[in-house]
């Protein structure tokens, strides 16, 4: 998979592809990702990427130019993307089914503003689409745009190399996950749960679903309006309701 991302920071972004998962994917030829500085395609002296809002007020805005220039340099040189994405608070939510659908494309080009925000033609001529990572307001794109590098890799398909770990992934099943447990059995007297080490799967297997339900349930419960749970989820669902009757 592509993806091409546009940024006057490059030595971040670098730094943010240059480890783990992601890292490897690269170095292994699953993924080929170039970054762009944006001041490359400035052609003043000063190599300016911002300017005063029309209108007036507080802060600056990044003109339209250099990001239209380096996206027509992205189209002639790697081909014409799929998706152009803006990242910003004013973008659809990324979710997993985001990640998933972006997953499915071949060429991806992420624009990472800065300042008080973008030239609107650029959202108008240039992106396809806008996306958020959070209700919370960062200094910049790039952080978002390594989140959909790496949420997105990890379905390329030998980037994450275990397989069910993608699989098993909490939200890839529309639920949390359960606790996990390494050793010691023991942890200033706190012990790990009797039946993970008892040996019977399927009772293993059956407490790690009823606790990706309880926490499910506890922290996130809008979740489970989505989740698409089989019967015997329905079924340990029922009973840890009935529970919480009981039990407040
Ligand atoms: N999820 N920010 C982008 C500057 C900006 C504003 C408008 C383009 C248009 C953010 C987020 C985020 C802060 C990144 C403002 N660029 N991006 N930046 N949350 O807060 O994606």
């Amino acid at each position: 998979m592509k993806f091409d991302i546009v940024t006057i920071f490059p030595v971040m972004v670098g730094a943010g592809l240059a480890e783990g998962v992601v890292g490897r994917g690269i170095e292994r030829g699953l993924l080929d990702v170039r970054i762009h500085d944006l001041r490359e395609h400035t052609v003043d002296r000063h190599r300016t990427v911002d300017d005063v809002p029309y209108g007036g007020g507080p802060g600056m805005v990044m003109k339209p130019e250099p990001l239209m220039r380096a996206v027509d340099a992205i189209r002639a040189t790697r081909g014409v993307p799929d998706a152009v994405v803006l990242l910003s608070p004013q973008g659809r939510l990324l979710t997993q089914a985001e990640v998933v659908r972006l997953g499915g494309l071949r060429h991806v080009v992420l624009l990472c503003g800065r300042y008080e925000g973008i030239d609107e033609r650029v959202r108008q001529l240039v992106a396809t689409e806008e996306l958020s990572i959070g209700d919370y307001v960062l200094s910049g794109g790039e952080l978002p745009a390594l989140v959909v590098v790496d949420a997105v890799s990890r379905l390329v398909p030998g980037v994450v190399g275990d397989r069910q770990s993608v699989d098993e992934d909490s939200f890839s099943r529309g639920l949390l996950d359960h606790p996990h447990y390494t050793r010691p059995a023991e942890v200033a007297g706190h012990a790990v749960p009797e039946v993970l080490l008892s040996g019977h799967h399927a009772e293993v297997r059956r407490w790690r679903r009823q606790m990706a339900l309880r926490r499910t349930l506890e922290r996130r419960p809008a979740l489970l309006d989505t989740a698409e749970l089989d019967d015997e989820q329905r079924a340990l669902l029922d009973e840890i309701r009935k529970d919480e009757e009981r039990e407040p």
